[in-house]
């Protein structure tokens, strides 16, 4: 089997997405999942202009080979374009083997190692009180786990307080919303949030939040401590995820277990906070961690210092995307959690796919492949919206973390 074509496709039903598909002599294609949100064009540029030449005429099946080729092959490694871009490949290469051999992906990767794929959904509010609300929806909906976001007072915009009942989309059209931040005010309300939360739906339930890289060592060991009372599943980018040996002191001040990577492009970014058992999770995911062959590895080397998935799992990673985590997930003995947030009606019509979700947990479906189509005539209507995610400053106005 040969490599014949490779096809850059970018539409927008309801956010941008960039998706690859790679034809074969054979008649098979696979997708992969190509999205760098808010930054979407140079993914696309890097694939169609640099990789797209050199995948032609490659053996598809040789998957270890292609991704190494990419990898070292471009000696300008890791970072976000270049590894979202690999992952693309990946997980489209995946896709053809699977389909190729009649086989699902997780078939692949070893089998199944559990029933179903732990989920947690987003419940958000403007006040806390509608937060508390929104956590019961998504019980109603079957949800096991649920993350808990809420405006602080006092402050517009704040991270994680969705526009929609089930959906959560930051991203938005024209140039980037300034939000207004300060870290006094939100330490001062989560805790009494997460209070509310147990003392309404009791102790069963599992809760995350996320604290989105705002917060300095301090500040986040401070918050950690003040959480533990009620019990969270984990506590996600609680300090700025670069600066990995800032855990450490966070790390002694409090147990309440913690999550770190979704903006992680490879294993490297991730070695001092597994090696030093710095945290609990690591959210790396196949879109932009290099794709299923590299968060394959990650996920072993988390493995080996007690450390569980917990893959990103936002909107801005496309079905193509979800579906390859949840192959990746169904199989690995450490997978922790998925993070699912619903795409709107439009996004899953241009792609179908096999992945259900039931009883709080996703199945990645039993189709060959990945388990997920893309509807040409369907995305063609929705054309490319230049987006950004917000930008954030503090009260003064000096530049803050978004
Ligand atoms: C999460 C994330 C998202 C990101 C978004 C950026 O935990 O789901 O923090 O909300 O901000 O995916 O593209
Ligand atoms: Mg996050």
């Amino acid at each position: 089997m040969r490599i014949t074509d490779v096809e850059v496709l970018v539409t927008c039903p309801g956010r941008n997405f960039v998706t690859l598909r790679v034809r074969t002599d054979e008649g098979v294609h696979g997708l992969g999942d190509a999205t760098l949100n808010g930054r979407e064009l140079a993914v696309v540029s890097y694939l169609r202009d640099h990789v797209a030449p050199c995948l032609i005429g490659r053996d598809p099946f040789r998957i270890e080979d292609i991704w190494q080729y990419l990898y070292r092959g471009a000696y300008w490694r890791r970072g976000p374009v270049t590894m979202t871009a690999i992952g693309a490949v990946d997980m489209a290469l995946w896709d053809i083997k699977g389909k190729a051999l009649g086989v699902p992906v997780y078939e692949l990767l070893g089998g199944a190692s559990r029933a179903g794929v732990l989920v947690y959904g987003h419940a958000s509010g403007e006040s806390a009180g509608e937060a508390v609300d929104a956590v019961g929806r998504y019980l109603d909906l079957g949800y096991k786990a649920v993350r808990v976001q809420a405006g602080v007072p006092g402050l517009s915009g704040t991270y994680g307080v969705g526009r929609g009942e089930l959906f959560y989309e930051p991203a938005g059209t024209g140039l980037p919303r300034e939000d207004v931040w300060s870290a006094e005010k939100y330490l001062a309300t989560v805790p009494s949030l997460f209070a509310r939360v147990r003392d309404e739906y009791g102790d069963e339930v599992r809760l995350l939040h996320d604290a989105h890289h705002r917060l300095t060592p301090i500040q986040a060991a401070r918050l950690g401590r003040d959480l533990e009372p009620y019990r969270l599943f984990w506590l996600e980018d609680v300090a700025p995820a670069e600066q990995q040996e800032a855990f450490r002191l966070i790390r002694q001040h409090t147990t309440t277990p913690l999550a770190v990577g979704e903006i992680f492009s490879t294993i490297h970014d991730a070695t001092v906070l597994l090696r030093e058992y710095l945290i609990d999770y690591l959210r790396m995911t196949v879109v932009h961690g290099g794709g299923i062959t590299h968060l394959r590895n990650a996920a072993a080397y988390a493995d080996v210092h007690q450390v569980r998935t917990g893959c990103h799992g936002a909107t801005d990673l496309s079905p193509v995307a979800m579906a390859a985590a949840l192959h990746l997930d169904l199989s690995i003995p450490n997978f922790g959690i998925q993070e699912y947030m619903r795409h709107t009606a439009e996004t899953d019509e241009v792609f179908p796919h096999a992945y259900t979700f039931s009883g709080g947990y996703l199945h990645p479906g039993g189709s060959p492949g990945l388990g997920v189509d893309y509807r040409d005539d369907l995305a063609e209507r929705h054309p490319y919206q230049r987006a950004y995610l917000p930008v954030s400053r503090l009260e003064d106005g000096t530049m803050g973390n978004w």
